[in-house]
C-alpha cells in the first residue's frame, strides 16, 4: 500500500467509480492484467464477451457467499478508460453491498485505487493527454452550461490538437536546424532551409501571441466571472444582491452602513458562472472604524473583479441638475473610483439608477435617455434588466468559445505557453545578431518544444503529475 503510483503500475486496482451514499446504482471499477480474475472468481462467467452487459451473482471469491445480483462488464485493454483490461459491477448502490464487494476484490490481492489513479493509468497509456485529463476534470465539477460546453470541448480534444499541432510544428523546425548544422560545411543543403525555420518560428510566434492575448476568457469562464456590487450607502445594493440571488443573504435596512463585510455568492446567469460580491457603501464620511474597514475593504475587492456593478440613487442623480455624464464624473471623484472606473481602462462596469419608484413621471423620462438601468427594487420594474446586462458582459468577458479558436482555461497552460513564447522570441533575437551559433539558437527552440510538450504531458514529471491528480478523487 506504500507503493507510489508509478512503481504501481502492474498491480491491479479497484475503486468505487459512481458518487457515495445511497443510491440505485453504484459502479465498481477494476483495472490492470488481473481484473479478469474479479469475474472468473466471482461470478460464474467464464467465457465473456466484451464490452457486453451480463446479469449475474457477484459471490465472494472464498465463501462462495452471495453478495449482490448485478451487471458485470468486461473492457480488454486498450479498448477501455485506462488502456488496461477492466471489469465493472453495476450492483445496488448500499453502504453494505459496497463495502462486502470491496472486501472481496482485496481478497484477490487487488489494491485500492488511489485519487485519480485510473485517469493516471489512463494517461500513461495514452489514452488521454494532460489537456484532455483537466478538460475531464473540469467537465465533472462544471456547475454551468456554458463551463459544460467550454470542459466537453477541451475533454474531446479540442485544445490538446492545436497545442500538439504547434509542437509537431516545433519538432519539424529543430530537425531541419539539426540538418542545417551536420550539413551546412558540406554545402548539401540548400540554403532556404534556415529561411523557411525562421519563417515558420515567426508565424508560430505570432500564432501563440494571439493565443495568449484571449483577455483571459477561459480561465474566467473556468473560475466565474467575478462581479461585485458598489455604490453609496442606502441606495439599495443589499436589496439586489438578494434579489439577483433569490433570497435574503444580504441584510437590508434604511439605515445608511448596514452592509460591513463582503458577502460573496455564486449564482448562474444565462449559463454563466458568476461569484457576486455586496459590499459596503462608499462614503466620505464612516461613522465608525468598522464602516471604514468595510469600505477599505470593499475598493481592495473590487480591485480584482471582472465585472462591476455601480449602484446610484435616481433621485438624487435628478435631484443634481446635472447631465448624466457630469454627475457620474462629480461622482467618481468624490468617490476616489478613478482608478477603478476609468473609461480607457478594460475593466467593465455598467450603472444602476435604483429607486426609480421615488421619481415623477417626467423625471424617469430623462433618464431613459441614458445608457443605464434603471431599476425599483420596490416595484421590480427594471431588475430583468440587470440580469440581461450581467449576460451580456458575461459573453464578452467569456468569449462565445464554440465559434473561436480554443480558449486557455488554466493559468498552468499560460505559463507553459509564454515560455515558449520567449524561447521562440530569443531564437529570432539570437539569429539577427552577426555571428551567432546556430546550436545555441537551435537549443532555443528545443526549449520551447519542451514548454509546450509539459502542458500536454509529452514532456512530464512526478511533480507535474502529482500536482494535477492531486485534485481528483478515488474512482476517477
Ligand atoms: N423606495 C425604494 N426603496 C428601496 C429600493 N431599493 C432598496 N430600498 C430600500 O432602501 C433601503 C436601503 O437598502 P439596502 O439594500 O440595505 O441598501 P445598501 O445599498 O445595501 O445600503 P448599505 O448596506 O448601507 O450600503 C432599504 O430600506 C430598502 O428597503 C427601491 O428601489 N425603492
Ligand atoms: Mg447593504
Amino acid at each position: 500500500m506504500t507503493l507510489r503510483t508509478t512503481e504501481r503500475k502492474q498491480e491491479t486496482i479497484y475503486a468505487l467509480s459512481s458518487g457515495h451514499g445511497k443510491c440505485g446504482v453504484a459502479v465498481i471499477r477494476v483495472s490492470g492484467t488481473k481484473a479478469i480474475d474479479a469475474l472468473h472468481k466471482m461470478t460464474s462467467v467464464l467465457n465473456v464477451e466484451p464490452r457486453k452487459a451480463l446479469l449475474r451473482k457477484i459471490v465472494d471469491p472464498e465463501t462462495k457467499e452471495i453478495i449482490d445480483k448485478g451487471l458485470c462488464l468486461w473492457f480488454p485493454g486498450p479498448k477501455s478508460f485506462t488502456g488496461e483490461d477492466c471489469v465493472e459491477f453495476h450492483v445496488h448502490g448500499g453502504s453494505a453491498i459496497l463495502s462486502s464487494l470491496m472486501s472481496a476484490l482485496s481478497k484477490l490481492n487487488f489494491y485500492p485505487a488511489l485519487p485519480g489513479e485510473f485517469t493516471r493509468r489512463a494517461f500513461y497509456n495514452n489514452k488521454l493527454d494532460l489537456v484532455e485529463i483537466e478538460g475531464l476534470a473540469d467537465l465533472i465539477h462544471a456547475e454551468t452550461e456554458q463551463q459544460r460546453k467550454q470542459a466537453l470541448l477541451q475533454a474531446s480534444g479540442h485544445l490538446s490538437k492545436l497545442y500538439n499541432n504547434w509542437r509537431k510544428k516545433l519538432i519539424n523546425i529543430v530537425a531541419s536546424l539539426e540538418a542545417y548544422i551536420d550539413f551546412n560545411e558540406d554545402d548539401n543543403i540548400e540554403d532556404d532551409v534556415l529561411e523557411s525555420c525562421n519563417c515558420s518560428v515567426q508565424n508560430l510566434i505570432k500564432e501563440i501571441e494571439h493565443h495568449l492575448s484571449d483577455n483571459r476568457k477561459g480561465e474566467i469562464l473556468r473560475n466565474g466571472v467575478r462581479t461585485v456590487i458598489i455604490g453609496e450607502p442606502n441606495v439599495g445594493k443589499s436589496t439586489i444582491l438578494n434579489y439577483l440571488v433569490q433570497r435574503n443573504a444580504a441584510i437590508v435596512s434604511p439605515t445608511a452602513g448596514t452592509t460591513r463585510d463582503i458577502i460573496e455568492l455564486s449564482i448562474n446567469i444565462s449559463g454563466y458562472p458568476v461569484i457576486l460580491a455586496d459590499t459596503a457603501g462608499f462614503t466620505k464620511n464612516p461613522k465608525d472604524p468598522i464602516e471604514t474597514e468595510g469600505i477599505l475593504r470593499a475598493k481592495a475587492y473590487a480591485e480584482n473583479v471582472d465585472l462591476i456593478i455601480l449602484v446610484i440613487d435616481a433621485c438624487e442623480y435628478m435631484n443634481s441638475g446635472m447631465s448624466y455624464s457630469d454627475y457620474m464624473n462629480e461622482y467618481i471623484n468624490r468617490m476616489g473610483l478613478n482608478d477603478l472606473l476609468t473609461s480607457d481602462q478594460d475593466k467593465r462596469y455598467f450603472v444602476v439608477a435604483n429607486k426609480i419608484d421615488l421619481l415623477s413621471e417626467q423625471a424617469k423620462q430623462n433618464i431613459k435617455k441614458e445608457n443605464i438601468v434603471m431599476t425599483s427594487c420596490l416595484t421590480e420594474e427594471g431588475l430583468p434588466s440587470i440580469t440581461k446586462s450581467m449576460e451580456k458582459y458575461c459573453q464578452e468577458l467569456c468569449g462565445n468559445f464554440i465559434n473561436e479558436n480554443p480558449v486557455i482555461s488554466q493559468n498552468r497552460y499560460r505559463t507553459h505557453l509564454s515560455k515558449c513564447l520567449q524561447n521562440l522570441q530569443s531564437y529570432i533575437e539570437t539569429i539577427s545578431m552577426e555571428n551567432y551559433d546556430i546550436v545555441i539558437a537551435a537549443e532555443k527552440i528545443r526549449i520551447g518544444m519542451r514548454e509546450l510538450g509539459k502542458i500536454t504531458g509529452h514532456v512530464h514529471n512526478d511533480e507535474i503529475l502529482d500536482n494535477i491528480f492531486k485534485n481528483f478523487c478515488i474512482g476517477k
